[in-house]
């Protein structure tokens, strides 16, 4: 094993070495010879962390292993995905219903893994929709999208969904102020000062994983950016930075960008629950689709909701507090003591470094530099720990290690600086090739950083892969952090634009991850339990087949009685109760995608047929030796013939001697 991992330690070495020649100077130089060694798990191996990557705008979430870098798994959450059937069976439609109808796709930025004591659980990840503001739980036990929560008075989910220590609730703040939902939204846009709003919303999340907005804070117009909950001494706040202080509603690059300061917004959530019990907030009318998965059913359900609870800090003081921040701040990260808050000014030269100490002492001793509408400014030197100075040029986000370290990325200047928090003093910096936006530690946001590595995010590879047309690979880069220096070990490709990514030790999910679904517990209410239920049986001009399927045939595979102008929705249940047996189910012309049905579990197809003919149907996954013979017909005969409705497997076949091509 050793001689194994010294041979591939020397030729990663000899291909960095024949390679660089074509490479811009930095990149050879930052990799280390033991690279391949660090990241290299064996064949039959584990790796040692999850992670859990943003796929932006492709609205997924993706699975990597850490260190290898090995893409396990893509989760669809805000997008249809045909390779599961996501979005496309009959049963998960659902999820992706919104106040707006069905939208199939969304931009998913930031990563939340669920917590206890402020440490990783391993029981949910949760994942921002931008676009059509929505927050989603996906279940660790499957892998799945197991709810989707629409976010009412938002217009642009990013700062979200960032979560507090006991995972009692997930944030929500609008990127895009805008009339709230409850006025009448049709204003010139150069009535911004006076019509529009922001809002933050605290999304309660309950002990079985469900959620519900337990109350919006409405603020003054601005742009929210991102948001940490406060941990240890902090709990019971969270920060959200936010920029566009000046409330420009055009050319943003320019007008928002005059003051010299926007703000992060401290909010005290356990004073926002005392006004909430105390009858201080407002219900207002709005509606916003809730959607669950039900793991019993194999169902998705979606609900319109009609009301949510908005507190005014104008009648509730001491609840909102802004704090300045240099430049337009982005990240907004809070460390694993909770006692720093560190703010990263995109445009600024610094980074800010507030303390939580400070910050209270200044709302007790009303150290306040006035207000921004309505809501007490604290003075920026009183709330001030330190500034990290020439640290880079457009901090963006800051993650942490066990040892007092902080990792800042910064985009124009290509690269991570580590920074000690006692002393704010920079103590080693690397390139990333090219331009990080989010980095992430294992457990880098909790009060238990795993450490070991940090991941940068990059927004553009160049020359980094084989080009792949005008679009290239979007990349992430593992460093080791377990030394003083910082060093490059590996870079790996992802799915859509990676934004934030959380990682976790695998034995926290592995040990609850859900092999098949017990046949005995299926309550889909168009499950056939064994091949006796299986049947064909017409409505009006819907036709519902029951179907089952288990290695390696369908029951029923001939099926005849369908006419043109029928719905057929075919309800098939998969049989096998044995781990990684799914069944895939394919017709021939349909408009939507294929069913993807794991063990126990019913997926429903609807397909209107469009013309008369005999239609094949097949298994699409390869589940036995016998894969290619799981398949069957559907005939489908003119809109008033008499073909009465038949189905059987194994019983229909034909008789006579071969046919002569003829
Ligand atoms: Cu910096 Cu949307 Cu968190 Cu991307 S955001 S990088
Ligand atoms: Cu079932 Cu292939």
């Amino acid at each position: 094993m050793k001689t194994f991992s010294k041979l591939i330690a020397i030729t990663a070495a000899a291909v960095v070495t024949s390679i660089v020649g074509c490479k811009p100077r930095g990149a050879q130089s930052a990799v280390g010879g033991d690279a391949a060694q660090k990241t290299y798990v064996a064949p039959g191996k584990y790796d040692e962390f999850y992670d859990f990557v943003s796929g932006g705008f492709s609205g997924q979430m993706s699975v990597y292993g850490l260190p290898s870098g090995r893409l396990f798994r893509v989760i669809p959450v805000f997008s249809v995905d045909p390779e599961k059937g996501y979005g496309y069976s009959e049963e998960t439609k659902a999820m992706l219903n919104t106040s707006h109808g069905f939208v199939p796709w969304d931009d998913l930025h930031h990563i939340a893994l669920s917590e206890t004591n402020g440490i990783q659980d391993g029981r949910w990840v949760f994942g921002n929709g931008n676009n059509t503001p929505r927050i989603a739980r996906i279940d660790l036990k499957t892998f799945r999208t197991a709810e989707i929560l629409e976010i009412p008075n938002s217009a642009g989910n990013h700062s979200s969904p960032f979560i507090t220590e006991n995972s009692e609730y997930v944030v929500a703040g609008t990127r895009f102020s805008v009339p709230l939902d409850n006025t009448n939204g049709d204003v010139p846009i150069n009535t911004y000062r006076q019509n529009f709003k922001g809002t933050v919303s605290f999304v309660h999340v309950d002990t079985s994983g469900r959620m519900n907005i337990a109350f919006q804070i409405q603020t003054p117009g601005v742009n929210f950016d991102l948001a940490r909950a406060g941990k240890g001494k902090s709990h019971g706040w969270v920060f959200f930075s936010c920029y566009n202080s000046e409330q420009a509603n055009t050319l943003l690059e320019v007008n928002a960008s005059q003051k010299d300061k926007d703000f992060i917004m401290c909010v005290n959530w356990k004073k926002a629950e005392e006004y909430v019990k105390a009858g201080k907030a407002e219900k207002r009318a709005v509606a916003y689709a809730h959607n669950v998965y039900s793991e019993l059913t194999h169902s998705a359900t979606s609900e319109i909701e009609k009301e949510v609870l908005v507190l005014d800090p104008k009648n509730c003081p001491d609840m909102v507090y802004f704090m300045p921040c240099p430049k337009s701040p982005h990240g907004c990260d809070t460390d694993p003591s909770g006692e720093y808050i560190v703010g990263s000014g995109k445009l600024a030269a610094v980074i800010p470094v507030f303390s939580f100490t400070k910050i209270q002492k200044a709302i007790t001793d009303k150290n306040f530099d006035g207000d921004y509408g309505g809501i007490p400014v604290l003075k920026y030197e009183a709330v001030l720990y330190g500034e990290v100075q020439i640290p880079g040029l457009g901090p963006l986000h800051t993650e942490f290690d066990a040892d007092g370290n902080a990792y800042t990325s910064f985009f124009v200047s290509s690269e991570i600086v580590k920074w000690r928090l006692s002393d704010l003093k920079v103590l080693d910096r690397v390139p990333t090739y090219y331009s990080v936006g989010h980095l992430s530690v294992p457990g880098g946001p909790t009060r238990k950083p795993w450490g070991k590595y940090v991941i940068a995010y990059n927004k553009i590879t160049k020359d980094r892969y084989l080009p792949t047309g005008p679009e290239l690979a979007q990349s992430a880069q593992l460093y080791d952090i377990s030394g003083e220096k910082m060093k490059l070990l590996l870079d790996f490709p992802t799915i859509g634009e990676p934004h934030y990514a959380e990682a976790i030790p695998a034995d926290l999910i592995m040990k609850n991850s859900q092999k098949i679904f017990r046949i005995e517990d299926n309550q889909n209410p168009f499950a056939a339990k064994g091949d006796n239920n299986a049947r064909v049986e017409r409505k009006g001009n819907e036709i519902h087949a029951y179907i089952t399927a288990i290695r390696s045939h369908f029951t029923p595979d001939n099926i005849e009685g369908v006419k043109l102008g029928d719905v057929v929705y075919f309800h098939v249940t998969n049989l096998e109760q044995d781990w990684d047996i799914p069944h895939g189910f394919a017709v021939k012309g349909a408009n939507n995608a294929e069913l993807l049905i794991m063990p126990g579990e019913t997926q429903t197809l609807a397909w209107k047929p469009d013309r008369v003919g005999v239609f094949p149907i097949y298994c699409t996954d390869f589940c036995s030796a016998l894969h290619q013979e799981m398949q069957g017909y559907i005939r489908v005969s003119a809109p008033g013939s008499n073909v009465p409705i038949t189905f059987s497997t194994g019983k229909n076949e034909g008789t006579g001697p071969i046919a002569q091509n003829k």
